[in-house]
């Protein structure tokens, strides 16, 4: 049977334009949701967007606009992004579609139903950026400011509806010990578990729909009162794939992609994808996401992102960068430059730097310089290795020995045994790390076994034949790696080589040996010319 692998976003909130942060989650996802069709599984990957709350009214008052406006005119802002950034998502959710409202609201019966709900009054702190109840303790600690932006808390007093999410913490705890995989990487599991110590009230989960200008989705049980935002929100993973027993009209095969299998979500929003969703999932009896995935935040030139600091990496940069540099080079950046699960920081120098070290000296000189070669000496045609000529031009016979095994069979090893592990735990700059190891060794070899100086001797020629064929075949291995993280440009470079990604899977395409001799190189224009 096919595996199944369902990917999700964050969605985002549409109260401005997305930026690197959101970019960020939204490659990653789009780069697993690649890997894995590339590996055979029946892959479902969604993004979208949380459009309900008090921050969406508020940004929309500013504006002198409606809530609605603002989400129908900023919502494109996602959607064309994503289009620019080549992300290959199979759905995208707004919470204001019906689809969506609808099956919220059956989800929230269900819950009435099995009693997990009750009515109450809510007299507390709230963060309207963060759209968060605060505790009082947290609230004194951070002077009655949200601690992410700075602004004050607000103090709410009102009749509300509370989930009984005290009751299932037990379980929560039970899950998250059992499963070290559910909340990764490990510091963000050991920050949950910890707080969860501290312990944990039932969540109120609507607010009196009034004081939203009727902007949210109706409590079924009281009309008077809208559903919590991150209730609303966090329900998208689960809404997105129907609820055909309700008569919803949505397609019953979408059902299979439950539970999802990896949550990426920044490291903000931690708590609701960890306490808040899985207590929900487990009071409505469905099973939890197999992994939740927090990684860490951009800074930018050295600073907190601001708009006034004149550091933000708006979508106006990323669209500038991908212009001047390819969106390829965006892609293959902003994942290679920190690892997945720590903050880091954006800076256009490093751009520049990884782009015309990694990029342009180390992967595209390496495939110029075996195309032109293999152009010059062998007639653009493939040579076949020296051992396989003695053989009889048997495939198995193109193995690595002697020279050639001194080189790259350590780095082609490393990437067989480790890709895998690697792309299951989201550590992509170490996948692109041992990408680099392998071209990195090729363009060495080239050096030690200089086939310009063998190419003057005609003696030299089987030897000059398996040289080329080995930088060749490790050029293809090279760009099939890449592929999930650089599709374009990959397919570019392959073409190059005479070649297209065929239908075979990843790990049989990356097999040492799959090239043919008599392949058709073409000269190309430079894959990633150096910048200035
Ligand atoms: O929180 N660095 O939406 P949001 C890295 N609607 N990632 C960043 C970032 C930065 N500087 N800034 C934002 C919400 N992000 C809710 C989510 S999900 C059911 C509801 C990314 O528009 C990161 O993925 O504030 C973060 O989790 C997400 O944007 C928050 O986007």
């Amino acid at each position: 049977m096919t595996q199944r692998f369902y990917v999700t976003t964050p969605i985002y909130y549409v109260n401005d334009a997305p930026h690197i942060g959101h970019s960020y989650t939204t490659i990653a996802a789009d780069v697993l949701a690649r890997y894995h069709r590339a590996e055979g599984y029946d892959v479902r990957f969604l993004t979208g967007t949380d459009e309900h709350g008090i921050k969406i009214v508020k940004a929309a008052a500013e504006k002198g606009m409606g809530p609605r406006e603002l989400a129908d005119q900023v919502v494109v802002h996602f959607q064309q992004l994503w289009k620019d950034l080549n992300i290959s998502n199979d759905d995208f959710i707004r919470t204001t579609q019906e689809r969506h409202e609808k099956r919220v609201q059956e989800i929230i019966r269900r819950l009435v139903a099995k009693d997990e709900i009750y009515a109450g009054s809510y007299a507390g702190w709230y963060d309207e950026g963060q759209e968060e109840f605060v505790t009082e303790s947290t609230a004194r600690e951070t002077e009655y400011k949200s601690a992410i932006s700075g602004k004050p808390l607000v103090r709410y007093s009102e009749k509300s509806y509370f989930f009984h999410l005290a009751k299932w913490i037990p379980a929560l705890k039970q899950h998250i010990l059992a499963n070290p995989d559910f909340i990764q990487p490990d510091s963000r599991r050991n920050e949950v578990l910890s707080k969860l110590e501290q312990g944990v009230e039932d969540l109120s989960i609507s607010r009196a729909s009034e004081k939203l200008g009727g902007w949210g989705i109706a409590m079924p049980n009281d009309p008077t009162h809208s559903v919590y935002v991150w209730i609303d929100a966090l329900s998208n993973y689960y809404t997105a794939l129907g609820l055909p027993d309700i008569g919803d009209g949505a397609d019953p095969a979408l059902g299979s992609y439950w539970p999802a299998s990896l949550h990426l979500i920044g490291k903000d929003i931690l708590w609701f994808h960890c306490v808040y969703w899985p207590c929900l999932l487990m009071a409505l009896g469905e099973r939890l996401p197999t992994t939740v995935f927090a990684h860490g935040w951009w800074t930018s030139e050295g600073k907190k992102m601001s708009k006034s600091l004149g550091n933000f990496v708006s979508k106006e940069v990323i669209l500038e960068l991908c212009g001047e540099y390819h969106r390829d080079a965006f892609r293959y950046f902003v994942l290679r430059e920190v690892p997945f699960g720590v903050d880091g920081d954006f800076s256009r120098a490093a751009f520049q730097q990884r782009y015309n070290v990694e990029l342009a000296n180390a992967i595209g000189n390496l495939l110029s310089r075996t195309v032109n070669m293999i152009g010059r000496y062998f007639d653009a045609a493939v040579p076949e290795t020296q051992q396989a000529l003695l053989a009889g031009s048997s495939v198995a016979l193109r193995e690595l020995t002697g020279l050639e095994a001194e080189h790259l069979a350590g780095p082609l090893q490393a990437l067989g045994q480790e890709v895998p592990v690697l792309m299951a735990h989201c550590q992509f700059s170490l996948v692109l790390q041992k990408v680099m190891e392998l071209a990195t060794a090729v363009n060495r070899y080239i050096d030690v076994t200089s086939p310009f100086t063998l190419a003057k001797d005609p003696s030299q020629r089987p030897r000059l034949g398996t040289i080329l064929y080995t930088c060749a075949e490790a050029v293809r291995i090279v760009l099939n790696y890449l592929s999930p993280f650089m599709p374009e440009k990959t397919a570019t470079g392959l073409a190059q080589l005479g070649l297209t990604i065929g239908s075979e899977s990843l790990s049989q395409r990356v097999r040492w040996g799959v090239l043919e001799p008599g392949t058709k190189v073409a000269k190309g224009e430079p894959l990633f010319p150096r910048k200035q």
